[in-house]
C-alpha cells in the first residue's frame, strides 16, 4: 500500500507499471521487518547467500551475472534536448529517441516479478542539502543495497509530501542482456532509466546517476556543486576540527585517504582523522561565505581487492556486519569471504566469484573479481565523523585534486587562487600503464574525477566552478597531490597511506597561514623542510626530488592540456584559456 497520496508520484508509478507489467507492486517502508522478509526471499531464490552469521552477522554474498560487473560508460547517456549541452565527453541521444528505444526494452520487462518502490533520500532527510528520489526496481538486491547506501522509507515520502520534487528512477534487470543495457539520464525531466544491468554503479540509482550526473545539473541551476569527492575531518590535539574534500580518479586510493590512520608520531600527539564521506560530496555556500559539504550517501560501495588490516583497517571493520559482498571469494570452510590482497592466506576450499570451485593455493586465476565490492553501512566505520548526519554539513577548508602521475606532478602544490584551482582540477589526469614500467604512460584526462559523472557539458561545468567563487567570501584553498611519483627504477618514492597525513597537515598549515611556500610555474610548493619528516623513512633529499618540477615534461603536459581543451570549443571558459597561457608563459 502506498503511504502517500501524492498524485504525481502515484500516476508515474502506474504509468511505469503499465509499461513494465510487474505481477505486483510493493512499497518499501524502511522498516526492518520488511527488509528481513526480503532477505529471506532472496536467500530462498539464491540471489543472496547467507554468510557465517557468527563471524559476519547480517552479511550476505551476491554473485552478479558474469557479463555485468562494472559501470558501462559506453552505454551511459545524457539525454538533454541539445547535443552541445551534453558536451564532448558524454554520450548523447535525443530524449524522445532514447525514450522510444528504451520503452521497447522496458515493455513487459518485469513480467513474473515484483516492482519495488523505494523512496530514498540523498543527504539527511529534511536537511537543506537533501534531495529525494524514488527508484522503481524489479531487483531485491537493489532494494537491500539501496537500504544500505541511502536513507529509505516512509520518512522520505513524508518529506516529498504532495510535491513533484523527486527524481524518478526506473530500473529493470530485464534479461541482463549486455546488448540492450542502457543507463540513460533525462536531466530536463529529473528522470533516470537503467535497464539490463544488476551492477551497483549502474543500478543503485541514488549514487552515480542521481548524486553526480543529475545532481550536477541541479547544482548548476541552484548554485551548488555535486562532486566526486571524499570528505574527511582532521582533529588537532587541541580538539579543533578542519575538513578537506578530495577528488581522485579510480584506483588512486580514495577510500584509503577517506579513512586514513595518521602515523604514530601524529597519533601520539592526539591527531585524529574522521570520515564524513568516501565518494560523493554535495557542496553549498553557507551564509558565512564558506563552502559546506555533506555526504549524500549512507553507506560505502567499496572495492574489496586490496582492502586489508594494514591498507585500510577502517574499511575492513566497516564490512564486519550488515554488509552485502558482491563477486568475492566464498571460503567454504567457515563460510566467510576472501579477496586478493585481504591476507596472504587464500582459502583452498572455496568458490571463486563466478561460483566455481577454487583453490587459492594453486589457482592460476584470481578468485575475486578485480571490481568485487562491499556494500557496507557507513555507521559501521570506526572513524565515522560525528558530523556525518549533520544536516548543515561541514565547512571545507581545502579541496584536493589528485591523479596518478609517474613523473610530471610533484607530491603537492597549492593553487594561487580559486580560478587557478579550477584550472588545476580541469587538467587532472591519471596514467594507467606507467606504474608497472616506470615509463610515462598515456594520460587519461579526468577533470575533477568527473569525466564519467558530469551530467552536462564539461566546459559549462568548469564555468559553474568559476562562478561559485562569487558566493564564497572565504573559499577553500585548492591543492593538487600526486602520491604516485616513481624513481628511475620504477619504484614509488612516497610510501603513501597513513603518511599522506604529512601532506594534509602542511595544507592545513597553509590554510591557517602558518607555513611558507615557494612560488613556481605550477603554484605554491612546500619548502621541503616544511613537510614533517619526523619518524619517517623519507629524507630531505628524496622529498626535494618529490617536489621537483621538470620543465620539459611540463611543456609536453601543456601541449596535452591545449589539445584536450580544444575539444570544448566555445564552451571552454575564457578564464581557463588564460590560465593555460599563464602556465605556458611561466614555463
Ligand atoms: C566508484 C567509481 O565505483 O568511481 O565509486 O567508479
Ligand atoms: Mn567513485
Amino acid at each position: 500500500m502506498a503511504a502517500t497520496t501524492n498524485k504525481q508520484l502515484i500516476s508515474w508509478i502506474d504509468e511505469s507499471a503499465k509499461l513494465t507489467q510487474p505481477d505486483s507492486v510493493i512499497w518499501i517502508n524502511g522498516g526492518e521487518a520488511q527488509l528481513a522478509e526480503l532477505r529471506k526471499q532472496s536467500v530462498a531464490s539464491g540471489e543472496l547467500i547467507p554468510l557465517n552469521q557468527e563471524k559476519l552477522p547480517g552479511c550476505y554474498l551476491h554473485r552478479s551475472a558474469q557479463n555485468d560487473v562494472a559501470r558501462v560508460e559506453d552505454r551511459t547517456f545524457i539525454c538533454c534536448p541539445e547535443e552541445k549541452d551534453a558536451g564532448p565527453t558524454n554520450n548523447w541521444k535525443a530524449p524522445a529517441e532514447m525514450r522510444a528505444q528504451l520503452e521497447t526494452i522496458f515493455s513487459g520487462s518485469m513480467k513474473g516479478r515484483v516492482m519495488y518502490v523505494i523512496p530514498y533520500s540523498m543527504g539527511p532527510v529534511g536537511s537543506p542539502f537533501a534531495k529525494y528520489g524514488i527508484e522503481l526496481t524489479d531487483s531485491i538486491y537493489v532494494v537491500l543495497s539501496m537500504a544500505i547506501m541511502t536513507r529509505v522509507g516512509n520518512s522520505v515520502l513524508n518529506a516529498i509530501g504532495d510535491t513533484g520534487d523527486f527524481i524518478k528512477g526506473l530500473h529493470s534487470k530485464a534479461e541482463l542482456d549486455p546488448e540492450k543495457r542502457y543507463i540513460a539520464h533525462f536531466p530536463q525531466d529529473n528522470t533516470i532509466w537503467s535497464v539490463n544491468s544488476g551492477y551497483g554503479g549502474n543500478v543503485l540509482l541514488g549514487k552515480k546517476c542521481f548524486a553526480l550526473r543529475i545532481a550536477s545539473t541541479l547544482g548548476r541551476d541552484e548554485n551548488w556543486m555535486a562532486e566526486h569527492m571524499l570528505i574527511l575531518g582532521i582533529e588537532a590535539p587541541n580538539g579543533e576540527k578542519r575538513y578537506i574534500a578530495a577528488a581522485f580518479p579510480s584506483a588512486c586510493g580514495k577510500t584509503n585517504l577517506a579513512m586514513l590512520i595518521p602515523p604514530k608520531v601524529y597519533a601520539d600527539k592526539g591527531y585524529k582523522v574522521w570520515t564524513v564521506g568516501d565518494d560523493i560530496a554535495w557542496l553549498r555556500p553557507g551564509n558565512d561565505g564558506r563552502l559546506y559539504a555533506v555526504n549524500p550517501e549512507y553507506g560505502f560501495f567499496g572495492v574489496a581487492p586490496g582492502t586489508n588490516a594494514k591498507s585500510n583497517p577502517n574499511a575492513l571493520a566497516s564490512t564486519a556486519r550488515n554488509t552485502i559482498f558482491t563477486n568475492v571469494v566464498q571460503n567454504l570452510d567457515d563460510n566467510t569471504v576472501w579477496w586478493e590482497g585481504l591476507d596472504k592466506n587464500p582459502p583452498e576450499n572455496a568458490l571463486d566469484w563466478t561460483g566455481k570451485p577454487w583453490n587459492g593455493k594453486t589457482a592460476a586465476t584470481v578468485g575475486a573479481h578485480p571490481n568485487s565490492r562491499f556494500t557496507a553501512p557507513a555507521i559501521n566505520c570506526p572513524c565515522i565523523s560525528d558530523e556525518f548526519e549533520n544536516p548543515a554539513g561541514v565547512p571545507i577548508d581545502a579541496i584536493v585534486f589528485g591523479g596518478r602521475r609517474a613523473k610530471t606532478a610533484p607530491l603537492v602544490y597549492q593553487s594561487r587562487d580559486w580560478a587557478h584551482g579550477v584550472f588545476v582540477g580541469s587538467i587532472m589526469g591519471s596514467e594507467t600503464t606507467a606504474a608497472a614500467t616506470g615509463a610515462v604512460g598515456v594520460v587519461r584526462r579526468d577533470p575533477m574525477a568527473m569525466l564519467p559523472f558530469c551530467g552536462y557539458n564539461m566546459g559549462d561545468y568548469w564555468q559553474h566552478w568559476l562562478d561559485m567563487e562569487k558566493s564564497l567570501t572565504n573559499p577553500p584553498k585548492i591543492f593538487n597531490v600526486n602520491w604516485f611519483r616513481l624513481d628511475d627504477e620504477g619504484h614509488f618514492i612516497w610510501p603513501g597511506f597513513g603518511d599522506n597525513f604529512r601532506v594534509l597537515e602542511w595544507m592545513l598549515r597553509r590554510v591557517r597561514n602558518e607555513a611558507e611556500a615557494n612560488e613556481t610555474a605550477l603554484g605554491y610548493l612546500p619548502k621541503p623542510e616544511d613537510i614533517n619528516l619526523e619518524d619517517f623513512e623519507i629524507d630531505l633529499a628524496a622529498l626535494t626530488d618529490l617536489l621537483s618540477i621538470d620543465n620539459a615534461l611540463w611543456k609536453e603536459e601543456a601541449k596535452g592540456i591545449r589539445e584536450f581543451y580544444g575539444k570544448f570549443g566555445a564552451a571552454l571558459p575564457a578564464k581557463l584559456a588564460e590560465q593555460l597561457e599563464t602556465l605556458e608563459n611561466a614555463l
